[in-house]
């Protein structure tokens, strides 16, 4: 690295939904001149992750890699009950380590991105420059700066954020409002520690999510970057599905609930039988478990051996890690049942592909909101979270026919597409900002 060049860290939590926003965030910055550093939480929880970042650090070794070996969890007297949230308690644990780590990084650095659930703890020991990388809606993030403030201004039926408008409870993830609940207890920590932040970045852009962005700035969160969508880059070899090259253009539906979410087995078989139902081909990724490395069970014992007879020509399943992005990319692809998880929101929005929202649990709702208002996508309110309700064959089959014969859905789907272009072009409101980010970065 030339003398002078800006070092940014960027320290993202856990899980792929983290991880991949600050991996694409680090090549944006280091194709635009900055030095980059990764700080890797080690272990990580998913096997996806250890792999995603050896392939990673291989195909850009400009990119450093820092390693932050966790102290054991120790437990605390919160509800904690997910794999994911229990490494980032793990990580807030063992956040006094970090600092004198990152000072022997060479150059020394300018700046660092982090996630927003270390920001109370490093904010306030760091004396560099520390900005914030939203890995969710903005609408999510309004609502999560809106209930730490003023944790008792709910109502009975929705939250109601002066500019953006009202949130319906329903949409808000039961353990938010829960304060013995880690989940609630580390958003309301770091939300009210937001002053630690030189800005905060979010995977969103002005024209996709303008009364969310608008509300931040108005409500107090001032530095707001909306510099997204975020450019995704090939991880892996070119996509080699020679099923998915046969199909006809926009035929196919995607399905995928993300990387940390199994539905439950009975409600696998109610979607398994929609497909069947239906006319419609589709690609399924299929999770047993919430962590890849618990997920053992074959896909014939999850959907049945007849299941997988009888659509043969119709479909395919797929266990394990797949491209998604470069899948949603594929011609033959014509909708995508979503939970909803904010990337793959942002994918399906950068690529035009209609979304039928089926969130499951967290931001998801509030996301599937943004999907909705914005005409990217269809959803089912009273579908509920994951496990509430069992959803029967005949009401997903006639969703996905809907989804899938929806021409007017899919002209917005593309109007989505061509402004989340325009944004990132030169001149661009997001790459705009970028630049002025780095430019700060410099000075
Ligand atoms: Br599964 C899967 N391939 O097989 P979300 C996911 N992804 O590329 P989540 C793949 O992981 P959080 C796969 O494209 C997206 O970029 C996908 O993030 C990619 O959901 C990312 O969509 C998943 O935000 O994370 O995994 O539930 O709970 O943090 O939203």
């Amino acid at each position: 690295w030339e003398n002078g060049t800006p070092h940014v860290a960027l320290f993202p939590c856990a899980g792929m939904g983290h991880l991949i926003p600050f991996l694409r965030l680090a090549v944006e910055l280091d194709s635009r001149g900055c030095a980059t550093t990764i700080i890797t939480v080690e272990p990580p929880v998913s096997a996806a992750e250890t792999e995603y970042l050896s392939k990673f650090f291989t195909i850009f070794p400009r990119i450093k890699r820092l390693e932050f070996h966790l102290l054991p969890h120790k437990k605390s007297g919160l509800t904690n009950n997910d794999p994911f949230w229990i490494q980032t308690e793990r990580i807030t644990n063992s956040l006094h380590l970090l600092q004198p780590l990152l000072s022997t990084l060479s150059p020394s650095l300018s700046s660092i991105v982090v996630d927003l659930a270390v920001l109370s703890h490093l904010g306030s020991t760091l004396s560099i420059p520390t900005y914030l990388l939203i890995t969710s809606s903005a609408r999510f993030f309004s609502l999560t700066a809106h209930l730490s403030h003023q944790p008792h201004h709910t109502n009975a039926e929705c939250v109601d954020i002066p500019v953006l408008g009202q949130i319906p409870l329903s949409s808000v993830p039961p353990p938010l409002l829960d304060p013995n609940d880690f989940f609630a207890d580390s958003i309301t920590t770091n939300m009210l520690s937001l002053s630690k932040a030189k800005g905060a970045l979010i995977n969103t852009f002005e024209w996709f999510e303008p009364k969310a962005v608008e509300a931040l700035r108005r409500n107090g969160v001032e530095h707001i970057l909306p510099v997204g969508l975020l450019e995704p880059f090939v991880i892996g070899e070119a996509l080699n599905l020679p099923w998915l090259d046969e199909q006809a253009p926009e035929s196919v539906v995607y399905i995928s609930f993300g990387s940390r979410t199994a539905l439950p087995k009975d409600q696998i078989r109610e979607l398994a039988a929609a497909l069947e139902m239906s006319v419609c081909k589709f690609l399924w990724v299929l999770k047993g478990s919430k962590v890849d490395k618990e997920d053992n069970e074959e896909v014939e014992a999850m959907v049945g051996t007849t299941f997988l007879e009888k659509t043969k020509a119709k479909g395919r399943i797929i266990k394990g890690w797949v491209e998604q992005e470069q899948i949603l990319a594929h011609p033959a692809i014509g909708g995508f049942i979503s939970h909803c998880g904010w990337n793959s929101v942002t994918e399906a929005a950068a690529l035009g592909v209609p979304v039928l929202a089926w969130p499951t649990h967290g931001d998801q709702r509030v996301n599937a909101e943004v999907v909705e208002e914005i005409g990217l996508g269809m959803w089912v309110k009273d579908w509920g979270w994951a496990g509430e309700r069992l959803i029967g064959r005949d009401e997903i089959a006639d969703k996905l026919t809907a989804l899938m014969g929806d021409k007017n859905l899919r002209v917005t789907a593309k109007d989505v597409k061509e402004k989340a272009k325009q944004c990132r072009e030169i001149g661009g409101s997001s790459e705009r900002l970028l630049q002025e980010l780095i430019h700060s970065f410099k000075s």
